[in-house]
């Protein structure tokens, strides 16, 4: 078990494609045990392996809900099931500190592999289709700070810069 680091905008490395998992085998099951205690150390509901600097497509998620625990999502795709959009205020572990709204679709199908490797599916709406597809969007090597317009994005990459200098 381990704490890995976890990358911050504007690091580059954040832009990769993470590309699809062959085999669900013990390197993997690590890497999604170290996530969880990440994603647990960091107080996050969502973490993706792109934001351990790992470009390999697995998500792990515990929305602090009884109903859905915590959750593994490995190669997921989704289907837009209708035109509903849902605005949230979103938040980012790679992007600390800041909380915009972001419009998204409602109501998405999620087809994955669970821990095992056994492919599932499952309807999505309210939080769990919010953070799907967040974290779908860091294996795509895209931050919801892209949805902002450039004066915000700016302003949150110049101020999170400074306290990056500030910690080197
Ligand atoms: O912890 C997180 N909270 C959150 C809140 C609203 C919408 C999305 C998220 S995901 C985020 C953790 C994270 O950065 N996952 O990539
Ligand atoms: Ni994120």
């Amino acid at each position: 078990m381990a704490i890995l680091k976890i990358l911050e905008f504007p690091d580059p490395r954040l832009r990769n494609v993470a590309k699809p998992v062959t085999t669900v085998d013990e390197t993997i099951k690590r890497l999604v045990a170290d996530m969880f205690d990440t994603m647990k150390d960091a107080q996050g509901i969502g973490l993706a392996a792109s934001q351990v600097d790992v470009h390999q497509r697995v998500i792990v998620m515990n929305l602090g809900d009884e109903d859905i625990g915590p959750r593994v999502f490995i190669n997921p795709e989704i289907e837009v099931l209708d035109d509903s959009i849902d605005p949230y205020e979103e938040g980012c572990l790679s992007v600390p500190g800041f909380y915009e709204k972001v419009d998204r679709p409602a109501h998405v199908m999620i087809r994955a592999l669970d821990a095992e490797g056994n492919a599932f599916e499952e309807e999505a709406q309210g939080l769990l289709a919010v953070c799907i597809q967040h974290e779908i969007d860091h294996l795509e090597g895209k931050l919801f700070v892209d949805y902002l317009s450039p004066f915000k994005r700016q302003r949150i990459r110049k101020k999170l810069e400074k306290i990056h200098r500030q910690n080197a």
